[in-house]
């Protein structure tokens, strides 16, 4: 193991600006607005202010699967925030989720509008809302909740981890990136050992748990996130690759894939989702 032993930290930790890598410019030691902008609101109860990152991604998905289950009521605005431009600091976004992070979601069905903010919030509020995608019976409620609560500890040592040092960082540095490197492994056999059981993460039925876990690992496996493939030999994690290949198949996910999406290819990109004539389903208005 090489050593990096130049960094002495000072007594008081001090904010640097020009500290480098991906998200130099928007990283803050503070929270609270920048700015005053209030968010726009649409026509639906139901409002989402969002970008198709993977913790975007869960949402959309769970809200069309809702919507192809028949549930008009989950019908939605998704508006784009732009976290590289800051949106997310913004008056308004501050007051929908005072973490500054996507996704944020507000719900005017309610007396009063009911803000929900975290991703995994997000997938219990509607799961329970719309009475879909949570199992009823307590043990299998028990089996959805660890799952989905095992992605929202385990996906930030993917993303924030083994993402950030491996392909964000502004220098390799072998530290980190081993021991990310075993940690996402380690993830992967845990969900891969669970999957070579059963066809979803929490047994015979599809749930929130799934929605909310695939769009990283499933990103991790089938799309070359952080161009790790290689690196971490994805492919030897054979039951995570059919997992996230069915779950990729169904057209409520990829659907939900496009939402909020402004970067890849033109025809895939839905900014701004409002109906869902956006995405081109056949009979919406
Ligand atoms: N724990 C949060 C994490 C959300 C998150 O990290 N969002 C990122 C995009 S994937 C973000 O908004 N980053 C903007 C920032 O950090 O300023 C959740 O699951 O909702």
């Amino acid at each position: 193991m090489s050593e990096t032993n130049e960094y002495t930290p000072p007594k008081v930790w001090q904010w640097n600006q020009e500290s480098g890598g991906r998200f130099a410019k928007i990283n803050r030691p503070i929270a609270g607005p920048t700015h005053e902008k209030d968010l726009p609101v649409g026509e639906h109860p139901l409002q989402l202010y969002s970008l198709a990152t993977p913790n975007g991604v869960k949402v959309t998905v769970l809200l069309e699967e809702l919507l192809a289950l028949g549930k008009t009521g989950a019908e939605y605005d998704a508006w784009l925030i732009n976290i590289q431009e800051g949106t997310q600091f913004s008056s308004g976004f501050v007051l929908a989720n005072p973490n500054s992070k996507i996704p944020a979601l507000v719900d005017h069905s309610t007396d009063s509008p009911t803000r929900v903010f975290e991703s995994g919030a997000i997938l219990v509020y509607l799961a329970e809302k719309f009475d879909a995608f949570i199992p009823k019976d307590p043990s299998a409620r028990a089996e959805c909740l660890s799952w989905l609560f095992w992605h929202v500890g385990s996906a930030p040592f993917l993303g924030g981890g083994f993402g950030h040092f491996y392909a964000y960082a502004p220098s390799k540095i072998e530290y980190p990136i081993d021991r990310y490197a075993m940690e996402v492994k380690r993830q992967l056999d845990v969900l891969d050992r669970n999957l070579a059981e059963r066809p979803f993460l929490a047994g015979d039925e599809y749930t929130i748990a799934d929605m909310g876990a695939c769009p990283w690992y499933g990103g991790l496996v089938l799309h070359n996130l952080y161009s790790a493939e290689q690196f971490l030999d994805v492919a030897s994690y054979r039951n995570v690759v059919r997992w996230a290949k069915d779950f990729e198949a169904r057209p409520a996910v990829q659907r939900g894939q496009r939402v909020n999406k402004a970067w890849g290819a033109e025809e895939l990109r839905v900014p701004e989702r409002h109906s869902g004539s956006d995405l081109d389903v056949a009979g919406a208005d």
